[in-house]
């Protein structure tokens, strides 16, 4: 044994290099392995004369120090690139292919008849599915005994005391509040989701949604109604569109009317879309009722109003001649496929 050898060993040391976790364990076994450098320099040592002992001792634990100091140094430096390299998978093979969603067709539509009363000047509100009895019922009319109030028709969350809560049977408590809270004029449409204690079948659902509308002003007429309606049906069913109305009665419109728009099939012809009639019906509508101005605080001297309402899935089934409204609350992706891209009104 020389000091000459152990510093050879300390300078292929310091000049070791490793990129790899593989080759560190094939240094550390070069060196300090059982048939390694530094294992048979200790070897060696053992048989060194007791008075040169002292000589090498030293010099040897230092090195053996050194490498163990050298080689974990290296093991911590490949690791941290071994993982800055990825996982070694193939990242150019092609990826996994995500199934892209589509737009609800009731989406679609709910849009769409924001769009085009927005662009008649209309601001758009929301509310509260959970709502009381005062705005859903009372502020509109109807009156103590009127069959809606029956749990037979609404879902109630609360019963039992003066004024109960339950969950909105149609969006026209959104345009209560905001009758309550905004200056005159109004004129606001209110989409939403509304719910009836109904038996589900093809025609009806006990969850659906609508789209409900409400202008007061002074003046405003009848005529200003059958307009506003007449340019959304031609702008939602075409510039052909034509409209008719019924006399109706609801216990918040005084005159009321339901709509029918000329059936987009047959154009009027008759088809088994429109029974033969030509006519589809699309919405109701009339003028505000004065006891509505009045119970929100609005003299029903100086103004009037018109208000409508209509269901997003109906008008979604004429458009698309969809036969079961069940389809809309199935998620059967063959049916919600049919829709992708239908977003243009
Ligand atoms: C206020 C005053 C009046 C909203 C109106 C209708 C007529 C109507 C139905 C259509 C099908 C509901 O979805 S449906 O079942 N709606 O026929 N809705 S007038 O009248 C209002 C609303 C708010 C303050």
């Amino acid at each position: 044994m020389t000091i000459e050898i152990i510093e050879k060993v300390f300078g292929e040391l310091n000049a070791l290099k490793c990129k790899t976790e593989k080759e560190v364990e094939e240094a550390r076994v070069r060196f300090l392995g059982k048939k390694g450098e530094i294992t048979a320099l200790f070897e060696e040592f053992r048989s060194v004369d007791g008075d040169q002992k002292r000589a090498f001792g030293r010099p040897l634990n230092e090195l053996k120090q050194a490498a163990l100091a050298k080689i974990e140094e290296l093991r911590s430096s490949a690791q941290a690139s071994d993982a800055a390299e990825g996982s070694g998978d193939d990242l150019s093979l092609p990826g996994e292919q995500y199934e892209l969603g589509s737009r609800h067709p009731v989406s679609i539509v709910r849009q769409q008849i924001v769009d085009i009363f927005r662009k008649f000047g209309y601001d758009v509100a929301e509310g509260p599915e959970i709502e009381d009895d005062y705005h859903v019922f009372e502020a509109l009319n109807f009156p103590p005994n009127h069959p809606a109030r029956d749990m037979q028709d609404t879902f109630f969350v609360s019963a039992g005391h003066l004024n109960p809560l339950l969950l909105r049977t149609h969006t026209s408590s959104v345009q209560v509040r905001t009758m309550e809270k905004y200056p005159l004029p109004i004129r606001v449409i209110c989409p939403g989701r509304v719910f009836r204690n109904e038996a589900i079948s093809a025609r009806a659902h006990c969850i659906f949604h609508q789209v409900e509308g409400l202008y007061i002003d002074e003046n405003v007429t009848f005529a200003d109604l059958k307009q506003a309606i007449l340019l959304f049906a031609r702008e939602m069913f075409g510039a052909d569109a034509q409209i008719r109305m019924r006399p109706s009665f609801f216990p918040f419109t005084e005159p009321s009317a339901e709509v029918d728009v000329s059936c987009n099939i047959c154009h009027g012809k008759g088809c088994n879309i429109c029974k033969g009639t030509g006519w589809l019906e699309i919405l109701g509508c009339g003028m505000v009722d004065p006891n509505v101005l009045e119970a929100s605080g609005i003299d029903s001297k100086k103004y009037s109003g018109f208000a409508f309402g209509m269901g997003i899935e109906r008008i979604a089934m004429l458009k698309w001649q969809v036969n079961d409204l069940r389809h809309y609350f199935e998620n059967d992706l063959r049916f919600l496929k049919e829709f992708e891209g239908a977003t243009e009104v």
